[in-house]
This record gives C-alpha cells, structure tokens and sequence, in this order.
C-alpha cells in the first residue's frame, strides 16, 4: 500500500497527496528538482528506476505547498484528538442514539413524527436529523452546547458518534470541502423567529475553529463581520426582536489545506423602506438606536447635531418613548461599543467610521425635515421648509448647501423640447422626495459597508501563510429573512415570500426532483415520492412577460397606473389556483404560498416598485464634500440598476447555464429581486448543499413550549414527511463509476495498481467496504446518504495509517 504510484497524475488524486505529506514535510521552500533527488525518501524509493524517481521529484516540486505541513498536522491532530474525544464524551455524560434520526423510527407517520420531536425538544435535544439534513427547533433559551469544548467533540467525529448538531453540519461540509476539494452550501431555511441566523453564526463560530491555522486576526474578524452587518440589517419586528431584513450568503474561503483565509458576504434586498416608517410595534434598524445611545452617553449628541429631548422621527414615529429607552438602556450602549469595536477589529478608518455616522445623524435630522404649503396667486402648489433647523443639520452633516438641498427637495427640472423647466413639488411630493432620498442613503451606505468589509478580509489572505493565488475553496452559508405573514402585509413581505418559494423550490430539486429523474434514466427502480412541488406557484410569479413581477413592472412604467389598476391588472392576468382576489377587502390580493395563504395589501406597491430617487438629489449629493457621500453616489443612478432575462427557475438550467445571471441592465426593484435570486441560485449551484430546516416550536418565544399545531404546520410545508421517505428509501448519492473509483480505490487495490473506472470496480470496492443496500444504475453507483459517511470514513482511516507509519518511521512520534 505504500509504494509510489508507477504513473502518478499530475493533478494528484486524493490518497496520492496524502502519501506525498510526509515527503514534503522536510522541505521548508520550494526544493529544486535535483534537491528532491537527493532527499532519502526518493533516494530509497524503486530502488534504481531513476526515471521513477524524476517522475516523483517533479512531482513533489509542483504539490509543494507549505500547507500539506498543516495537512500531515491536521490529521496527526484528528488522530490525538479521537481518545480526547471519547473522554469528552464519556465526561460530558454524551451519548448518540437511533432516536436521533427520524429515518430510524419504525413507524413513520405524522403523529409519530411529532411526539418523537415533542419528547426531545423537552429534553432540550434540539436537533434531529432526517438522514443528512439537520431539523433544528428553536430552544428560546441559551444552551451550554456551543463552547470549544464542543467544537473539538463534533471535529471530523463521526456523524453517529455524537448527537446531532449544528457543528455536525458545519463539521460535514468542512471536511467534505477538504477531503473532495468541492465548494459546498450550507442552506439554513425556515420561517421568521425560527432560528435561522443564530445557526448562521454557530456555523461560522465552528468553522473558523476548524480553519485556524495560524492567523488569530483574521479569525477574529471573520467573527466580527456578522454582528456589524447585521446591527446595520437588522431590527425588532412583531415576530422577532432581531429580525433579519435582507438576505445575506455568506462565503468563508478557505485553503486548499482547509485553513481560514478570507471571507466574502453578498447581501440582498434590503428592506431600506424601514428607514422612513415602521409598522406599529416595530422599530427601525438596530444601528440608529445604538448610535443615539452610544453618541448620548459619550455626550457627543451635538457633534452629530443631533436633539437631546426628542428622538427623530424617524425612530420615533408613535410612542415618543423612545428617548427614554435610549437614555437608560444599558443595552443599547453595549451594542454601540461592540459595534466600534467591530469596525476597528475588521479594519475600518477613523475617519470611515465617522463618516458612517455623520451620515446616519443626516438621515435622522432628514426625517425631521417638515413642508407646508405656500398658496399664492399663482401657484397652490409650492411648498417650503417652515422651520430649518433639520434641514440646515442635515446639509451640515452630509457637507452640502442647505439651500441646494431645500431647492432639491421642494422642486425639480424637467427638459420638454430641449428646454429645462423648474416645477415646484407639493408638500406630499416633497415629503416622498425626502424620504427617497433617506432610504438611498441608507440603502448605499449598507451596500459600501458590505463592499468596505469584502476589501477587508479580502486584502488578508496572504497573513494565513499560504499563497492566496493557489485557489481557493469556500463554504457558503445563506441565512435570508424567513417566510412572513402579518396582520398587514406588503411589497417587502412579497419579495421575502417569494425568495423563499424558491430557496423551497431549491431544496426540493436536490431532495426529490433531481435524485427521481436520475432513477428513470439509470434505469434503476426505485419507488417514487410524491412531494409537493411549487414550481407553478414560482412559475407565478416570475415568469416572463405574465408573470406577477412581470405584470408589475409593465404598470409601474404607465405614469397613469395607480395601486388599483395593478391589482387589476393581477386578477385579470393571473389565471391561477394559487391567486385570488377577496370581494370585501379592497385594494389586496391573497396567494397561497407553499408555506401558507398570505393576503397581501398593494396600496404603495407600484411606488415601491419604481423606487425613484428624484434626478435633482444625486446632482446635489454629487457635490458634497464628504469623500464617501462622493462615493455613494458616483455610480449610476440606483443599484436597482439590473435585469435577469427570466427563462426558468430550473436550478438544473442554472447549472448548465450560469452565465445567464450576469445578463442584466437598469431596471425596478422587482427585476433587481428577480436577478438577485438567480445571482445567489448561481452561487449555490456550484456548491455541494447542506440543509438545515430550522422550526419554530411556539408564537410566544417561550423556551420548553412546544406547540404540536404550529410544528406540524411547519413539518408539512417544508415536506419533512416526504423527506424522511426519500431518505429511508432513496438513494442521495449517486457517483458515476470512474469517480467512485476514483475516490476511493485505496479501499480495495493498491496504490499502484491504478484500476480502470469500471462498474467491476465499484463492486468490488463496495464489497470490500462491507456496503450493503446499493444500487447499480447504467453508468452510476446509487449510494444511501450513510454509505458515503462509512466510505470517507474508511478512507480517511486508511490514509490516516499512510500519515502515521511514515510520521513513526520519521521519528516525528517519538
Ligand atoms: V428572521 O427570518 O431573520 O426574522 P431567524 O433568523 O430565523 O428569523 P433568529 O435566528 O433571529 O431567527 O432567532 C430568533 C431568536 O430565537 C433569537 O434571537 C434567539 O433569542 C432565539 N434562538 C434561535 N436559535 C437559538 C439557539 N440555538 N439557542 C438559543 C436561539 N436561542
Ligand atoms: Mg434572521
């Protein structure tokens, strides 16, 4: 088993590069191929076959890299750390059971499904698995479960070692990266409160465990990247305190050695109409509340012009206690300092940081902008600004001239035949072009922020040691704002429903569609699953010219058009099931979405839709002094600038066809939403995905209540009772038989054999492998989701014995 492969490939696979760990272990630069002629190990090797020997030296010289150090380390470490790890367990009082995954139950019904979860939830085991996929219940309550002590237990353990658990998943996509060099997804789902975004940061807490590798700083920042965005994206709504309000696909990059090196978030759809109105009960994002109590208590209000008695309306449109709560909340004060302190670690500028916050303070005193009417004898249509003081705060803050912004604000220019007219604006037009211009300024300021941190981690890779231009593999982590249903429900709870429809859509592709269609043309019988497919209700809303979106953009281009003639337009065009128009409430349409019925009320929708930010603003913006206000605006008039020619929701098109998404020009808010969704569906197709359904137990938030009622719903919506189906009796995986053989031919011949990819090879392997319960297709091998665990697990124990017999024969174990 240890001789060098008589031709070794010159992309190596896997065992190969564990073989060559140790021979590279001596070598501290990059040796010349005539110094790896000399070294002992290629001197020993194939005694006197010196065209061997060159081989292997060229070989060794083109994989040296000063990572497969870490590598040969890593798996000694694993190798410590599996007696570590039973002591742990045994200490911990740990202990896994068949009960942890649902496929084990031997009756397999929904009654059953849910006092099985009902029980364990009780005993505060939140997770279960169903075969690969992690269902996480929501505990509303901090556990003691998270700590490194944990991390080491879930460390490249065995997925039947421990009980299930966030770091299982996390753990799962790692090594999968690692041992197979693929990128992977992991795709956290579930309704609002549920506990997608805690999850998301379990996630990156344990992957950056694993991919430490030297470099304290940039792990440290990686940490930081989520509380900073989302203290800008987030905010209390009446389902969740700390609701997420956009999407976020978070990329961690990683070595070929599996060594943290970078990070890269893309955000979508921000709900930037937050900024100027919340619904009763609901508050605006968290960063103004904690910068106005941070700025309170350093007693730098004025600084930032900012009132002392009174919140701003914007933060305070309805019970005027707001400035009470930031006065004494201690809370908000802590967030404030942790939020410096995450902008210093990441690497922000001073003078970054107070630009960020001078602009906030502009928005705050913008909102607090008022117009009255001026009716003269000629015009009954003009308006002004009474009282200047928010208005001369404001153009202070953002370094511009407050009558340039005033005349801004209360008129605008139009060219007709080549001429420019000035028009004034009504006091309502005034107040939408005031509040335009807040969401923009907050929208862009969200988006450089994003930009700001990718520069930031992305200008770290090379501190990790290892040469960033080697490539690079990446975990994805998508954590968007979970499915909403209101009392009153608009364009923004729209979009949210819709992308997750299709991260549905997603996960039912890879669990059902895609494994059934594979069946039939392998020619391998398997019973089929029936699953609940909303492919027509996406087909709804996203098809090109008559779909929902399409139908909205068409009228939001009419001046004419008003919220009437939309939701018109939407009855007399969308001829489906999953639409309909209630006789008694006007103004509203209802759908059935794959996660429940959901009225939605369109006054403001075409408005929304359109997003305009008056041409005369960004001309006054342009000129401000503030270097990143300059910024800000120096790109094209809106982000929504983007369309996405809309064939097909089909993530197997997007496969074949991903350069699709990059086909985009100006456009609405609906069309900018329809092209991110096939930008993140074209980040997560190349990607092996991970699922995690996170379930929400009750609507109060109480910890240990479990609401069989409200699981249940969950559990049928998100088609667990399929799954568990398809999982108990389908087969996940399927490998073509010269990959399989490729993979993991070290469990069965000898390294230089070298068999040939053939279907008597993947039997044989398999055989020697004790696997039971496989099936052949035409050119694939159909493996069940543990097989693939027991195979990896086998190979690594193989190469791990490689690793160590040489570290012994080295003398490195003492
Ligand atoms: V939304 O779609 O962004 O509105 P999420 O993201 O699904 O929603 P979130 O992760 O914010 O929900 O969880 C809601 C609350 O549940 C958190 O603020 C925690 O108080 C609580 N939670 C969720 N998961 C855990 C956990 N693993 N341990 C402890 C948890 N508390
Ligand atoms: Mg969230």
């Amino acid at each position: 088993l240890f001789k060098i492969p008589r031709n070794p490939s010159p992309t190596l696979r896997h065992p190969d590069q564990w073989l060559l760990l140790s021979y590279l272990h001596d070598f501290e630069a990059r040796p010349s191929v005539t110094h790896l002629l000399e070294h002992p190990f290629i001197k020993q090797a194939h005694g006197k076959d010196t065209a061997l020997k060159k081989q292997l030296a060229v070989l060794i010289r083109d994989q040296q890299d000063v990572g497969c150090r870490t590598r040969t380390k890593y798996v000694l470490f694993s190798l410590s750390s599996q007696h570590e790890r039973i002591n742990t367990r045994k200490t911990m009082l740990i202990e896994s059971s068949p009960d942890d995954d649902l496929v084990n139950l031997e009756v397999l019904d929904e009654e059953t499904i849910i006092t099985h979860l009902q029980k364990r939830y009780e005993e505060l085991q939140i997770y279960t698995y169903v075969g690969d996929i992690l269902i996480a219940l929501n505990p509303f309550q901090g556990l003691s479960i998270y700590s490194p002590q944990f991390s080491k237990l879930y460390h490249g353990a065995k997925r039947s070692d421990n009980p299930p658990h966030i770091f299982a998943t996390a753990d799962a996509a790692y090594q999968g990266m690692v041992t197979f060099c693929k990128d992977q997804c992991i795709i956290i789902s579930g309704e609002s409160g549920a506990g997608k975004t805690e999850s998301a940061h379990l996630i990156v807490q344990h992957l950056t465990f694993l991919g430490k590798a030297n470099n304290r700083t940039l792990r440290e920042k990686i940490l930081q990247v989520n509380p900073l965005v989302e203290a800008f994206g987030n905010a209390c709504t009446a389902i969740n305190d700390n609701s997420s309000r956009f999407g976020k696909y978070l990329e961690m990059k990683f070595t070929p050695t599996g060594a943290v090196m970078g990070a890269k978030i893309s955000e979508y759809l921000l709900e930037k109409s937050r900024v100027i109105k919340q619904a009763t009960g609901e508050k605006n994002f968290h960063i103004f509340y904690y910068i106005y109590a941070g700025l309170y208590h350093q007693e730098s209000l004025k600084k930032y012009r900012l009132p002392e008695k009174t919140a701003p309306r914007y933060i305070d449109s309805a019970n005027g206690k707001v400035m009470q709560d930031i006065v004494s909340s201690k809370l908000y004060e802590e967030q404030f300092d942790a939020i410096q302190d995450c902008f210093r670690i990441i690497g922000f500028s001073e003078e970054e940081v107070n630009s960020v916050y001078r602009i906030l303070a502009a928005i705050l005193n913008t909102g607090n902008i008022e117009f009255t009417s001026i009716t003269s004898q000629h015009q009954t249509d003009k308006s002004e600004v009474p009282n200047s003081e928010a208005l001369e705060n404001a153009a202070a803050l953002l370094c511009i001239g407050p009558e340039e912004l005033q005349e801004a604000l209360t008129s605008h220019c139009v060219v007709t035949r080549g001429e420019t007219i000035i028009r004034t604006n009504t006091v309502d037009k005034a107040t939408d072009v005031r509040d335009a211009m807040s969401k923009a300024l907050y929208g862009r300021l969200f988006s450089w922020i994003v930009n700001r941190i990718n520069a930031l981690l992305q200008s770290d890779t090379n501190i990790c040691g290892e040469d960033s231009n080697t490539g690079g593999m990446n975990v994805g982590i998508l954590d968007i704002f979970g499915f909403e249903n209101f009392k009153k429900n608009s364009f923004e709870q729209l979009c949210i429903n819709i992308a997750n429809e299709q991260i549905q859509f997603y996960f039912n592709q890879h669990i059902f569609a895609l494994e059934q269609i594979e069946y039939q043309s392998e020619g391998v019988d398997a019973s089929l699953v029936e699953y609940e497919d909303n492919r027509p209700i996406l087909d709804m809303f996203l098809q090109k010219p008559m779909g929902l979106l399409s139908l909205l953009d068409e009228e939001s281009r009419f001046p004419q058009a008003t919220d009437q003639t939309l939701v018109d337009k939407f009855e007399d065009n969308l001829r489906y099931k999953y639409f309909w128009r209630p006789k008694r409430v006007e103004l509203s349409f209802g759908i059935q979405h794959y996660a429940g019925k959901v009225l939605y009320d369109v006054n403001g929708f075409l408005e929304k839709n359109r997003d305009t930010l008056p041409a005369d603003i960004v001309v006054v913006l342009r000129t401000s002094e503030n270097k990143l206000l300059q910024q800000l605006f120096s790109s094209p008039l809106t982000k929504t600038g983007m369309t996405h020619s809309y064939k097909s929701v089909d993530t197997m098109e997007m496969m074949r066809h991903p350069e699709e998404t990059t086909n985009m020009r100006r456009q609405t808010v609906a069309s900018y939403f329809r092209y991110s969704l096939m930008d993140l569906l074209s980040k997560m197709v190349v990607g092996t995905p991970h699922f995690v359904r996170c379930i929400k137990p009750n609507d109060d938030r109480q910890a240990l209540r479990f609401s069989k009622d409200r699981v249940l719903v969950q559990l049928r919506y998100t088609g667990i009772l399929e799954t568990v189906n398809i999982r108990r009796q389908g087969y996940s995986h399927r490998i073509t038989f010269s990959e399989f053989v490729n993979r993991y031919y070290y469990l069965a011949f000898r390294a230089h054999q070298m068999p040939e990819s053939s279907m008597e090879n993947t039997v044989a392997i398999l055989q020697r492998a004790k696997l039971n319960n496989w099936v052949l297709g035409k050119t694939k091998v159909f493996l069940k989701y543990y097989h693939v665990e027991q195979l990896n697990l086998l190979l690594r124990e193989v190469m791990a014995r490689v690793v160590v017999l040489q570290a012994y024969t080295k003398g490195w174990l003492g």
